[in-house]
């Protein structure tokens, strides 16, 4: 490899925490100029966009020729070679109504694979982060998915789409498989959901319609901690752009109950 990806987890936790300090210190005037995306419930606050101005300079310093694809300027991928992937506010909507549940997401990718990434948490301080094939940790310590084997005793974790229509059919599916899991939670961040099912807080994970920017650092840290995970185009049953992470003695279970729902038609 070409890489190595534990100087690249460094520069990622370097500058996502960064980008971090920028969200939580600006977060009273940033929320005071909101704009919206693809529908009135998509938004984008001025710390989204200073955030992710923050870490392309950063990584244009650090990692001089490398392009970057954020969720706010967007971007191209490297033909050959490394890019970065890089969420500036996972969980927009938590920080705009000041729930501290969001993150600084930031990957890096080879022909579109992830092979280190950090998740970090700018209230808590929590830095989660992985490097391919060198497991998932946080703060430290290493990450391990839960040893659960029933699916009526998992906890699963599911986000919304922005469209109305969509997010119909998603409470129509959910409402099919409310039964047949412990309970359900949505916690509004895709990154630190599939941060959580890696460090066993949740069993799994399931949504529709996330950028690459959502899943690019969170797949690769649930995927080393053990779980069974698929990004959009690698589950077809569950629709072409479903991301699903889980422990592995309830994978096939929970896929063939998302199946069952309904998930694919959402
Ligand atoms: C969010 C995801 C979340 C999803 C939201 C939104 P954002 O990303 O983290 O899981 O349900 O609709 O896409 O927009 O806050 O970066």
């Amino acid at each position: 490899m070409r890489f190595d990806p534990r100087s690249l987890v460094d520069v990622a936790v370097l500058v996502a925490r960064e980008a971090g300090s920028l969200a939580l210190t600006t977060r009273e005037t940033a929320v005071a100029d909101v704009d919206t995306k693809s529908t009135i419930t998509d938004v984008v606050t001025a710390a989204d966009r200073a955030a992710e101005r923050l870490v392309r300079e950063r990584l244009a310093s650090l990692r001089p020729g490398e392009p970057v694809i954020g969720e706010e300027e967007g971007g191209q991928a490297a033909v050959e070679g490394l890019t970065w992937v890089v969420d500036p506010i996972d969980g927009t909507v938590n920080y705009l109504y000041g729930i501290p549940h969001y993150a600084v997401s930031i990957a890096a990718q080879v022909d579109g694979e992830s092979i280190a990434g950090a998740v970090h948490e700018p209230v808590t301080g929590r830095t989660w982060t992985a490097a391919r094939g060198g497991g998932a940790w946080l703060d430290g310590r290493k990450l391990q998915v839960n040893d659960v084997t029933r699916l009526d005793v998992s906890l699963l974790g599911y986000g919304f789409a922005y469209r109305a229509d969509r997010r119909q059919r998603q409470a129509e599916t959910w409402a099919k498989l409310a039964t047949k899991v412990r309970d359900i939670r949505r916690a509004g961040a895709a990154s630190l959901d599939l941060c959580a099912v890696a460090a066993g807080r949740l069993d799994a994970y399931a949504e529709h319609a996330l950028g690459r920017w959502d899943w690019a650092a969170g797949a690769l840290l649930a995927r080393e901690a053990g779980a069974v995970v698929k990004v959009p185009g690698e589950a077809p049953e569950l629709g072409e752009d479903a991301t699903f992470a889980a422990a592995p003695g309830i994978a096939d279970a929970l896929y063939a109950a998302l199946v069952d729902a309904g998930f694919a038609k959402v």
